[in-house]
């Protein structure tokens, strides 16, 4: 085989298991895991390098002793997170410049021991929660949310408040577009016929800003504002890894251009 400098697939399906939680693969996998650790690093040190020959012939010697003994693990792997449920929701995404914005806002608007700062990349709007979903049953949802179609909105987020029941300070608005509304009833709508749980309690659009805000804390006066165009909605799948809960985007859904 040649020695080739990107092998980003490889390194992607490794950088993957191994990101997974320690003790997925009972026996050898620790040893396989040690194993792949190093050949990553190999990897690395050798595009690094710009093509060392030692270290390229060193990689190629693991790489092809992986693809011996690894290939049926990482396979195994695949397919077990794809037949894995998700948790899964529609949500928008904030533009970058909006997030950017509002982590500054609520830096210089909230005490430091008021509750716990959603990471920026992570503010979203939820449209719907989906709870834990099989891939059978994700597809048929994002099939449905495929066929919606209507036309896009524009969104001004002028209003905070806290949840105390659920700990949870928040950013919304104070006239919510007709088509946000009209979005997350249909989405919601999908996801209750498609037997995914849905609260009974009535939408309210907002923006989680802070997590396990126990006390009532003192909420900005009016005066603050952002206002941005909304052309999409996103099918995010949540994932709690190493502390962290992450969201990631699976499925975009933009809305119809014309109007
Ligand atoms: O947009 P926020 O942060 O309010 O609280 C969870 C988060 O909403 C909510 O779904 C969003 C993405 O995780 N969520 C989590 N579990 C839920 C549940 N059982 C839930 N919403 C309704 N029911």
């Amino acid at each position: 085989p040649r020695l080739q400098q990107d092998n980003a697939p490889v390194d992607m399906a490794i950088g993957e298991y191994l990101q997974r939680q320690p003790g997925r693969f009972p026996g050898a996998g620790w040893r396989i895991e040690q194993y792949l650790r190093r050949l990553l690093q190999c990897g690395k040190k050798f595009r690094e390098d710009g093509g060392n020959r030692q270290l390229g012939h060193e990689w190629l010697r693991r790489l092809t002793f992986a693809g011996k003994h690894c290939s049926i693990l990482i396979i195994h792997y695949r397919v077990s997170i794809m037949s894995e449920p998700k948790r899964l929701f529609f949500a928008l995404e904030l533009p970058a410049e909006a997030q950017r914005q509002i982590v500054h806002w609520r830096a210089a608007n909230f005490a430091e021991d008021a509750g716990r700062p959603v990471a920026a990349d992570n503010l979203h709007l939820t449209l719907a929660f989906l709870g834990e979903v099989s891939a059978d049953k994700q597809r048929a949802l994002a099939a449905l949310a495929g066929r919606i179609h209507q036309p896009g909105f524009t969104l001004t987020l002028d209003d905070a408040g806290q949840w105390l029941r659920s700990r949870v300070v928040w950013l919304g608005t104070r006239r919510p577009p007709r088509g946000l509304l009209q979005l997350a009833s249909l989405l919601r709508a999908q996801a209750a016929r498609s037997g995914c749980y849905q609260s009974p309690q009535p939408f309210h659009p907002h923006i989680t800003l802070l997590r396990e805000a126990r006390h009532a804390v003192p909420i900005p006066p009016p005066g603050f504002s952002w206002t941005f165009a909304v052309s999409e909605f996103v099918l995010y799948e949540s994932r709690f890894s190493r502390g962290r809960t992450r969201y990631t985007a699976l499925e975009r859904y933009p809305f119809n251009k014309e109007s």
